[in-house]
């Protein structure tokens, strides 16, 4: 029996679907694997507020051939890709074949996603996906799994994986694997690990001589926290309340898997939310020195400490990432980090003082609906005052989570209107319909503009004139679409003339 697995996603790391493809394929089952990356629509040089990931009927119509030898059509999902999963579906259900959801969309929105599917995959899929198959082959009704939310019968019991250390390798084919490539307008077949390489190159355009490739990895599943806008604040509910680790020896398995079948891959991301949480991220750096293998990673300011991040870097972590989202105190309690952004004081002086030109990226969240001009200026002081020079700033606007705490109290006040497709909402805070003056400050910070500048710009009488209707729902997004729309012309010039 065939069996389709889809991914929408615009990186080709999916660790989920390829775990859930590598135990299938352990069962003697014959899975293939299908990537749609679609950069371009997703693209931050795009104006719509709204995630339009949608696909050409040619594109429909070739996957509607591929698959049609497949009894089940698993595709995976996160909120943005909510109606890029919609499409699919409708393009690809037919009467004698089982079309399911998995992924964070399903798990967060298993009523909107039963809408499109036959059925929800809540949480972990490996082993509910197996049995889903299994009954398939059997020539039996599918039903009562863990897991999995048929359509027309109710929640179901749940069910996590507690050692996922005991699952195999993600599923890298190349056999039966197949991507998109958008500029070809084509779905092409993986032929050998080599195809991968595009996919892994970083910003290969600027890289000519020296192009990194990312090999992606999960050492862990879930966070330690709960902030309040976050999916991991559901997912501890249908999950897992705990981090679940792979052991060293799971990722000195993957490490030396990846040397064999990618080796031009000169560096990792790891994945993980909080890395620095691991109770033995220091044998894990180690491992990580061992392989020679340089890493980025995901942290949370209470982590921190100077010896293990000396060490960390020491060890090869070239770049990492901290969730700082507000130092604003009312914000801090409303995203539920009072605790968890304490130590950020000594983040910024450790990087200021030890490492002024790391690649540090600090990530913050705008269009809150609660937060004051005061809030965000709070904020902008505090990082015009303590962040590193050369540290990098990431601004994403919120998006609800259903069932999240912050969404629930945004339903409660009536902030947000759920007859909407608000899971669509894009994060990119210059796609949004309005845009805060703050914002724009927090802009200047992120593109390394002078800072008495900001200071100045950041001053009461000039954010009491600036932040107002006119600008920020007008002049603001009019000025920034103006330019991409400039920008779209230029390239498309350029193009046309090489
Ligand atoms: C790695 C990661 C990425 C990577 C890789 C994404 C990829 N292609 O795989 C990158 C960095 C590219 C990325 C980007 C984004 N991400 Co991200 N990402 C993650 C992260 C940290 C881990 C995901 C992961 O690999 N988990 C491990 C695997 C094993 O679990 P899994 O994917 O959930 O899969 C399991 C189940 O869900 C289920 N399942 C999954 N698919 C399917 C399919 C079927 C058929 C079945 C039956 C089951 C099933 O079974 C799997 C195995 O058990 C999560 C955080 C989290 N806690 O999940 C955020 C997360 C998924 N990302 C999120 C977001 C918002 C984004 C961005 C939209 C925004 C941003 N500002 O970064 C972008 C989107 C980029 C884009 N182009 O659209 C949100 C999604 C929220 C939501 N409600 O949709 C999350 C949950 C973060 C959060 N804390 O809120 N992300
Ligand atoms: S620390 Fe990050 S990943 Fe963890 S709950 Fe908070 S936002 Fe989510």
């Amino acid at each position: 029996m065939k069996i389709s697995l889809v991914s929408p996603y615009s990186s080709l790391y999916n660790a989920g679907l390829r775990s859930i493809s590598a135990v299938l394929k352990n069962a003697g089952f014959d899975t293939r694997m299908i990537f749609l990356p679609m950069p371009s629509t997703e693209s931050g040089w795009n104006i719509s507020p709204f995630c339009h990931i949608s696909y050409p009927e040619s594109l429909l119509e070739r996957l509607r051939v591929m698959t049609a030898d497949s009894s089940i059509i698993g595709i995976t999902l996160m909120d943005n890709y909510m109606r890029a999963g919609a499409e699919l579906s409708n393009a690809l259900k037919r009467a004698d074949n089982f079309v399911i959801f998995g992924g964070v969309f399903p798990t967060l929105n298993p009523l909107k996603a039963l809408e499109f599917s036959d059925a929800a995959c809540i949480g972990d899929g490996e082993y509910a996906m197996l049995e889903l198959v299994r009954q398939i082959e059997a020539g039996t009704a599918p039903g009562a799994i863990k897991n999995i939310y048929f359509r027309g019968q109710g929640y179901p019991e749940l069910d996590s994986i507690h050692d996922i250390s005991s699952l195999p390798l993600p599923d890298y084919g190349p056999e039966g694997h197949y991507v998109y490539v958008e500029h070809l307008d084509e779905i092409m077949p993986v032929k050998s690990f080599e195809d991968y390489k595009p996919f892994m190159a970083f910003r290969p355009e600027t890289n000519r001589d020296n192009t990194v490739y990312i090999y992606r990895m999960e050492t862990a599943r879930g966070c330690p926290d709960n902030c309040t806008y976050c999916a991991n604040n559901v997912l501890k509910k249908v999950q897992s309340p705990k981090v679940r680790f792979k052991s060293i020896e799971k990722i000195e398995e993957e490490i030396l898997w990846v040397k064999e079948h990618f080796p031009f891959v000169n560096e990792l991301s790891i994945e993980d939310d909080s890395f620095f949480a691991r109770k033995d991220v220091w044998e894990t750096a180690n491992l990580l020195k061992k392989y020679g293998l340089p890493f980025k990673s995901l942290f949370t300011p209470v982590y921190f400490t100077e010896e293990l991040t000396a060490h960390l870097i020491e060890c090869g972590m070239i770049a990492c990432q901290i969730g700082l989202q507000s130092r604003a105190p009312n914000m801090e309690t409303i995203y539920r980090r009072v605790a968890i952004n304490k130590n950020i004081d000594e983040v910024l002086k450790f990087f200021s003082l030890r490492h002024p030109n790391y690649p540090l990226i600090i990530d913050l969240i705008v269009d809150n609906p609660w937060e004051t001009p005061e809030d965000t200026l709070f904020t902008i002081n505090y990082l015009l005052d303590h962040m590193p020079r050369n540290a990098m700033i990431g601004v994403s606007s919120l998006v609800f989570y259903n069932g999240t705490a912050l969404c629930n109290k945004a339903v409660e006040e009536n902030l947000l209107d759920t007859s909407s497709d608000y899971q669509l909402k894009t994060w990119h805070w210059h796609r949004q319909n309005r845009i805060n003056y703050t914002t724009m400050l927090l802009v200047m910070l992120k593109l390394r503009l002078p800072r008495g500048l900001i200071r100045t710009l950041a001053s009461k009488p000039a954010v009491s004139l600036l932040e107002r209707k006119f600008v920020t729902d007008r002049l603001i997004p009019g000025t920034v679409r103006t330019i991409k729309r400039l920008y779209k012309k230029i390239k498309g010039r350029i193009a046309d003339k090489y």
